[in-house]
């Protein structure tokens, strides 16, 4: 997970720093960091070659499933023969596995849950993961001179925060030379079908990319249909024949099938006498009604974003330097970052005491004062919220701060009512700036704990807390669904990337992506705030 969330190449991390730089990746100690170097040297690791000749067990796909490490799959197989996930699913469903010392009925109930997660995930990629590739895929259709037109449809279009597929529409005179050039891209590992106006391809990340090659005209009709969602297009489809005419993907048509409308997306809405969609509202959630009233609210935008409240840096489970995330933040275009690390009770990232934080501040000052107003630093930490509710450092510290981000790393398994007192005796504290990732989901590896996330709005409403929409690809929290469902609250929101490295900064995209899939306008999200101005919205006091 840690590893694959990195945008480097761990190799080429390690010959920078060597093991040292291994370690500074989150999650990963001096044990795994030694196996890592290993395998780097040797293309092997010895211990791992051994554990495979000396038992028969399918670790790689075992050890996915949330809560189960090889040492549990080896004591699974020694007494009960579980070598893969079948066989693991069978002593599971005769309830074997909780009646072994060491696992219980808890645990049993655990790693069925992990399985389901796993298995429901198959074939669903990261937004983040897919839509770097997607855009690699349109800037090489677009340079070539036989392509005039490319652009992404579907659920990658949407901002859906997973994918089924990659869905891609070009305008080209030429469609076979395209799908030519297309099936042969040096991302594609196989072709599932190749025609002239449909190709599908296997993608080196685990997913599969349809390209569509359609006429000049039919340009804005196609882009409507394959962007989606189904059920958006089913109730555009009824307005059209309420008027008596017929929508598909070549066009807006009369009875007499002469062609309304066809080459542009905006003037179909307009003939069927709607606003254009922004495509993160095209879910029928309501976006129809308000777009034929003219009422459409006017979604934030990245641009909107001027700064970044939550982020990390080597001192604790990032890999980059201060000074490193802050040039990064201003190439971003960002006019201040504050730099929120992990606080003590999170040993597997290094988390820090209050004298770390002390001094850590003073640095913070220092390049604060070379930095010269191109970028304000503001001193923060993303604190952990303790089962008891109470904050992982003293008053006084977090008294001192300028952001204090606060967040559940531990304990998810609490009932709703009691997750949901810890939270919100967290926002009580008087503390707090903003409830980073309320939910604690990681998409296909963890369900979120159970919170009711409007009773934390309306305290953090009360309290002046923000919630965040962590941009981090894997978390995406809060998630266009809660968004959504608290919108109309008067509660802020925060954007952050939780950057861990300096390229993270990019993820910024995808938190926008959520807030606008939930609604969400500028005014909302405190970091749209200009420089001047945030100090005093985080003043809580
Ligand atoms: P995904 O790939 O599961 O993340 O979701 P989408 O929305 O990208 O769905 P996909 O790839 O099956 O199809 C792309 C778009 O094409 C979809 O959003 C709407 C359109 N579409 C596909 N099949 C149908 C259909 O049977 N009826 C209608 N109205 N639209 C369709
Ligand atoms: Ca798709
Ligand atoms: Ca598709």
């Amino acid at each position: 997970m840690a590893l694959l969330s990195m945008d480097e190449d761990v190799s080429k991390l390690y010959e920078r720093s060597g093991i040292e730089g291994l370690m500074s990746i989150s999650g990963i100690g001096k044990g795994l960091a030694g196996k890592i170097e290993e395998y780097i040297k040797t293309g092997h690791v010895k211990k791992h070659d051994e554990l495979k000749k000396k038992y028969p067990i399918d670790f790689e796909n075992l050890t996915k499933i949330e809560g189960m490490g090889a040492k549990r799959a080896i004591m699974l197989y020694q007494r009960l023969g579980v070598t893969d996930i079948q066989s693991l699913k069978e002593a599971i469903s005769s309830h074997k596995v909780m009646s072994l010392e060491g696992f219980g009925e808890k645990s049993e109930q655990l790693l069925e849950k992990g399985i389901e997660m796993l298995e429901g995930s198959k074939g669903r990629m990261l937004l983040g993961y897919a839509l770097p590739v997607a855009e690699s895929i349109v800037s090489e259709l677009l340079g070539s001179k036989k392509v005039e037109k490319a652009i992404i449809c579907g659920s990658t279009r949407r901002m859906k925060e997973t994918i089924g597929d990659i869905d891609i529409l070009a305008i080209s005179q030429h469609p076979e030379d395209v799908m030519d050039m297309f099936a042969k891209m040096k991302m594609v590992t196989s072709t599932v079908v190749k025609g002239p106006t449909k190709t599908t391809v296997w993608l080196d990340i685990g997913t599969t990319c349809d390209l569509r090659v359609i006429a000049p005209e039919s340009f804005g009709a196609a882009m409507q249909y394959f962007t989606g969602s189904k059920e958006h297009n089913v109730e555009v489809r009824k307005i059209a024949i309420s008027k008596g005419y017929k929508l598909n993907e070549y066009g807006l048509f009369d009875k007499n099938d002469k062609v309304i409308s066809a080459i542009d997306e905006a003037d179909i809405y307009s003939r069927l006498g709607m606003d254009w969609i922004e495509p993160e509202m095209r879910e029928n959630r309501g976006e129809i009604a308000l777009s034929k009233k003219h009422k459409l609210p006017k979604l934030i935008t990245l641009g909107d974003l001027k700064g970044d409240l939550h982020s990390h840096t080597k001192e604790t489970d990032g890999t980059n330097t201060l000074e490193e995330m802050a040039e990064a933040a201003i190439s971003h275009g960002l006019k201040y970052l504050a730099v929120t690390n992990h606080t003590k009770s999170l040993r597997v990232a290094k988390g820090m005491d209050e004298k770390k934080f002390a001094e850590f501040f003073k640095r913070v000052d220092a390049l604060n004062e070379k930095l010269d107003g191109r970028l304000k630093l503001l001193k923060g930490a993303e604190v952990d919220i303790l089962k008891d509710g109470s904050l992982d450092l003293s008053a006084a510290s977090l008294k001192g701060m300028d952001c204090v981000v606060a967040a559940v790393h531990s304990g998810f398994s609490m009932s709703i009512d009691e997750m949901t007192s810890r939270v919100i005796k967290a926002i009580d504290s008087g503390y707090v700036d903003i409830l980073a990732h309320p939910t604690g989901r990681i998409i296909n590896e963890r369900e979120p704990y159970a919170i009711d996330i409007r009773k934390v709005a309306e305290k953090a409403e009360e309290k002046g807390v923000a919630l965040e929409i962590d941009s981090y690809p894997s978390r995406l929290d809060l998630n266009d669904a809660s968004i959504f469902a608290i919108r109309d609250y008067k509660v802020m929101f925060s954007i952050d990337s939780d950057a861990h490295n300096v390229s993270h900064f990019n993820y910024l995209r995808y938190g926008v992506g959520m807030a606008r899939r939930g609604w969400l306008t500028k005014d909302k999200v405190i970091n749209t705030m200009p420089a001047k101005h945030i100090a005093k919205m985080l003043d809580r006091k």
